[in-house]
């Protein structure tokens, strides 16, 4: 005798979980772009590459490292952000608000010749490397939802060379972005009192004084390079008081602005003053949108409490159980004393036309069940799709609507019984009862089988009677091992039967 068990209806629900899984933990590999950056600028050489890649000590592989040397170097904007693996890329862009379309993906930081034929006003660079510091935990504060957003840091040409015709540009346009973090304005200690240097200061802070910030206020952090020890307070002082005292003279509030400055010289700085700069850094640049880290293993139960509004399935699934238990009790009131449409025979429809009698029965069909149209009958077994991004899309389609589907056309059979039985009296039938009961009956013990004493209706029962107050992560689990359960006990039961013949 064969003893092998098939487990099909167990094995469409681990394949579905399968799916969740995938979906669940992948759900951060595809972080969205947010719309929030931070900008580097300044004068040519100034160092502003060579902050990028002191804060990104060791995250950015050899080949990717920008490049900072003593000539005007950068060229295109170089957008820095989160990415699941290291990539570079050329793309088109020109505002910080458009699509980003890929060009090309490079296998090495390209040098300012190799890019020379690209427009820095319409095409950047773009690194991705695997820093979750550039994962915004709650969104980037502008985007609707609050899924997890990547920050864009980007590296900007130097003005003042002499060779870029963008960095020349007005500050409006071109320095500060759509949605701002923070500006960080790079400058060289030796050229800190120049005159171009002043003006585009000058021109800047009124820029950043217009500009759109995450607080409402403007985050300015400067970092004066090249700058030695004994000089390093000095200079920050002198900085502070020039940018304040330009701030009011633009006639913009004190306490619209926050500003940090640090004066440091890159080749004097020990490992550990470094770390401290790094860790500064990014503590002053973070904080207007929280600091808080971003975990890979956030457990299931936390990313779904994330979920978006639009994904919480519990309304859905307790309309349709009571969809259910409506068409449970139709069924109930469909045979009533043996009877599919009480007190009717041939005698009351007598002298009427087809049309009329079919309309008569109808009406009465649907008095009986307490219903006042077909149509809203039909209403109850719609299915409500979910999105394809959803983790539960596959469990939806092959384990829920698949258990649903079987209740609803049995349903929708039981309708077209009995609207086609209907539609087929004429007044040569002698017993209405006989001939109704002949053409509805067989199907309708049938149907009413598959509607009650089922393993899936004792899940809806759980559902409907025990989950009603669980928040949507517990729902979720519950929901999910029923499923298993059921599956299991479905499989276990079809095999049983088979056995017996
Ligand atoms: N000694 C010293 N060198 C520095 C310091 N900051 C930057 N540099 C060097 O100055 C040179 C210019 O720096 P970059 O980072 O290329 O300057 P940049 O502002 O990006 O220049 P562009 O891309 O041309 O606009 C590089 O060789 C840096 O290593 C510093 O604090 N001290
Ligand atoms: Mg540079």
């Amino acid at each position: 005798m064969d003893n092998t068990i098939t487990f099909t209806n167990t094995q469409l629900v681990t394949d579905s979980m399968f799916y969740f899984c995938e979906k669940m933990g992948s759900a951060h590999g595809n972080i969205e772009d947010g719309v929030l950056t931070a900008r580097v600028v300044g004068e040519y050489s100034a160092g502003k590459t060579r902050v990028i890649r002191e804060i990104l000590a060791n995250k950015i592989p050899e080949n990717f490292l920008p490049i900072s040397s003593l000539e005007a170097q950068t060229r295109l904007q170089l957008e820095i952000s989160y990415g699941q693996k290291d990539e570079l890329y050329l793309i088109e862009k020109s505002e910080d608000c458009d699509e980003a379309k890929i060009i090309n993906q490079l296998t090495k930081f390209p040098t300012r010749a190799e890019v020379i034929d690209y427009s820095p006003e319409d095409y950047r660079l773009r690194l991705l490397i695997d820093e979750h510091k550039f994962i915004l935990v709650k969104g980037d504060g502008y985007t609707d939802d609050n899924q997890p957003k990547k920050l864009f840091l980007i590296d900007t040409p130097g003005w003042n060379s002499g060779e870029d015709t963008l960095a020349e540009k007005d500050a409006h346009q071109y320095f500060v972005g759509e949605h701002n973090l923070a500006i960080i304005y790079v400058c060289h200690a030796n050229r800190l009192d120049g005159e171009i240097n002043k003006a585009k200061l000058d021109n800047f802070l009124e820029a950043l004084g217009e500009a759109i910030f995450l607080s409402g206020k403007a985050h300015l952090h400067i970092v004066i390079t090249h700058c030695q020890k004994d000089s390093q307070e000095r200079l920050s002082q002198r900085m502070q008081e020039r940018v304040l005292q330009q701030w009011q003279a633009l006639y913009f509030e004190p306490d619209k602005l926050d500003l940090k400055i640090k004066a440091l010289d890159f080749a004097e700085m020990s490992e550990k003053d470094i770390q401290d700069f790094r860790d500064n850094f990014w503590r002053d640049l973070l904080d207007p949108i929280g600091t808080e880290k971003f975990e890979f293993t956030q457990s299931y139960a936390d990313q779904i409490s994330n979920w978006p509004e639009h994904w919480d399935i519990r309304n859905t699934i307790s309309k349709q159980i009571e969809n259910i238990r409506t068409m449970q009790k139709v069924l109930n009131l469909a045979c009533i004393d043996g009877q599919f449409i009480q007190n009717m025979n041939m005698t009351r429809l007598m002298g009427l036309s087809q049309e009329n009698i079919i309309e008569r029965l109808t009406e009465r069909w649907l008095k009986q069940i307490e219903f006042n149209n077909v149509e809203t009958l039909k209403e109850m077994t719609l299915c409500h799709p979910l999105a394809e991004e959803h983790p539960l899309y596959e469990w939806w389609n092959k384990y829920w609507l698949a258990n649903l589907s079987i209740i609803y056309e049995n349903f929708n059979r039981y309708i077209d019984i009995v609207n086609q039985t209907i539609g087929a009296v004429t007044p040569k039938i002698d017993d209405l009862q006989l001939y109704l009961s002949k053409n509805i009956s067989p199907e309708y013990l049938k149907i009413i089988g598959k509607f009650s004493n089922t393993s899936f209706d004792l899940v809806t029962q759980v559902v409907e009677q025990k989950m009603n107050l669980l928040s949507l992560e517990r729902f979720t689990a519950t929901l999910l091992k029923l499923s298993v359960l059921q599956s299991r006990y479905e499989d276990h039961y079809q095999n049983q039967m088979a056995k017996l013949g």
